[in-house]
């Protein structure tokens, strides 16, 4: 289409909206579809693309991939993209060699950073809802270091069990970590800090600015850590503690690490697992290549990736991020009165939800002429405690609807998948042209979501699970 201008990117962003017009680009092809977005089959989640490349949507939404589709696409196009650099992994190989950065590996387009070093994004939260489970090119990184480079040769893994019947400590390669009886479970992993972006309005945190897309459903699969300490001889103790650390090291050499109490570690039903896949694929590098520990239930954190030492302690991890980090606060404790000696490590999480779809500040129109709209979102609880029930309204809570749920099986304290839930809310002439959407969730021990951020404020913006609160224009 030589006949056609050429479009820098910088010009095609600019093009992001209803107002200044929207312009999506595929492969090499800049496309006006501002008269087209009114009539897209799948609403308004053609503007999450709004201004950008539409290819990693179509990878997703594979209905896009047809003949027809293509042609229509066509007819919008306005001219071409230039100055493109299609070769993947340019900007890592610009770093000097020896930076501890020159070996982070390639992210989904979709992922957008929070911070890019270390690495830390989450997925478009419209996107998250999609499926039950979250593909893996999609699922948030939370990096707080460079990603180490590990071969699957040269893995190690060291377990000091402290026990005085075996070989201490033990080491496994990754086939021997392979050829151990081979388990699978759901579980989301979700950050401390999610949805900490709602927090920081009722009053300023210290934190990477998370919205609600630090969370991920995935099937791990691997060896089962209590497989191994028990063959290690290690016997229950109420006191006691699994260390974990990382291959990734900070600046003064230290690893990432944290632990999780004996019991967790023991309890066959706590299924925590040496994991090598993640939806059935080989663990990526971002995601802890080749073995991380999964702690379902338990928060983020203790979730170490890239794990090379296990160690049955006395005591817990005494890591930055277990003693001074991950942890809650009083809302009137602040930066010159904290004492993180005196606050427990987050190990489960609380309840909470968050509405996926329809997007803050979105255009909705109701379905047919029943004036109902449709809404969709995640829900989760700690411990394995499973979600019973979703709560929405569109009222401030003058009227609650109840959403259909989409969840596993599993049985309660053990139910460590997330929950995907739709509803249907009825709009009535009274709401108005603007209606702010509630969600909130309850677990099995009937634990619900506090309704405000301004009783569960702390400093690090931890724990933000107050009610989800979503403003939208009806169409
Ligand atoms: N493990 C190591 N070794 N290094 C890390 O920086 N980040 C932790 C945890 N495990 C981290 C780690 C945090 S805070 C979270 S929320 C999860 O990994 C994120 O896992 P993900 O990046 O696979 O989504
Ligand atoms: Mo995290």
């Amino acid at each position: 289409r030589a006949d056609l201008p050429n479009y820098k990117t910088d010009q095609v962003e600019q093009h992001n909206s209803a107002k200044t017009g929207i312009w999506i680009t595929y492969g090499l092809g800049v496309y006006d579809v501002t008269d087209f977005a009114d009539n897209h089959p799948g609403g308004d989640k053609i503007l999450m693309a709004a201004g950008s490349a539409i290819d990693p949507f179509w990878a997703i939404y594979q209905q896009h991939n047809t003949l027809e589709v293509l042609e229509l696409l066509e007819g919008f196009r306005i001219g071409n993209l230039e100055g493109v650099d299609l070769k993947p992994g340019a900007s890592a190989a610009e770093d000097e060699l020896g930076s501890p950065w020159a070996h982070e590996p390639q992210r989904h387009a979709l992922l957008k950073p929070a911070s890019k070093r270390p690495f830390n994004a989450e997925p478009p939260i419209g996107l998250l809802a999609e499926q039950f489970l979250t593909p893996n090119e999609l699922f948030y990184v939370r990096n707080h270091l460079p990603v180490p480079v590990i071969s699957a040769e040269e893995y190690e893994l060291e377990i000091e069990s402290g026990s005085s019947k075996k070989k201490d400590p033990l080491t496994l390669n990754l086939e021997e970590i392979k050829a151990l009886p081979k388990h699978s479970v759901t579980a989301a992993i979700m950050c401390g800090g999610n949805r900490r972006s709602e927090m920081t309005k009722v009053k300023a945190v210290k934190g990477l600015s998370w919205g609600a897309g630090a969370v991920g459903n995935a099937k791990w699969s691997g060896a089962r850590l209590c497989d191994v300490l028990r063959e290690q001889g290690v016997q229950p103790d109420e006191s006691k503690h699994v260390i974990f650390e990382g291959a990734d090291l900070d600046p003064t050499s230290h690893p990432y690490g944290a632990s999780i109490p004996l019991s967790k570690a023991l309890d066959p039903r706590g299924d925590v697992i040496l994991a090598y896949e993640m939806n059935g694929e080989t663990l990526s590098r971002d995601h802890g290549y080749p073995i991380r520990v999964i702690v379902p239930g338990t928060v983020g954190a203790r979730n170490v990736k890239w794990l090379t030492r296990i160690v049955v302690a006395d005591k817990e991890s005494d890591s930055h991020w277990q003693q001074n980090d991950y942890k809650g606060f009083s809302p009137s404790t602040d930066w010159d009165t904290v004492d993180f000696s005196k606050s427990d490590a987050i190990q489960a999480m609380p309840v909470t939800s968050a509405i996926c779809t329809p997007q803050p500040g979105a255009r909705v129109k109701p379905d047919d002429d029943d004036g109902h709209i449709t809404v969709r979102g995640y829900a989760w609880s700690g411990g394995g405690r499973k979600i019973v029930r979703v709560d929405l309204t569109s009222d401030e809570g003058k009227s609650w609807h109840v959403a259909e749920l989409e969840q596993e099986d599993s049985p309660d304290g053990r139910h460590y998948g997330w929950s995907l839930w739709t509803a249907r809310l009825p709009i009535s002439e009274s709401s108005g042209s603007d209606v702010e959407i509630w969600a909130k969730a309850v677990d099995s021990a009937y634990n619900v979501q506090p309704e405000k951020f301004e009783h569960i404020w702390n400093l690090r913006g931890v724990l933000a699970n107050a009610y989800h609160k979503v403003r939208v224009k009806i169409a």
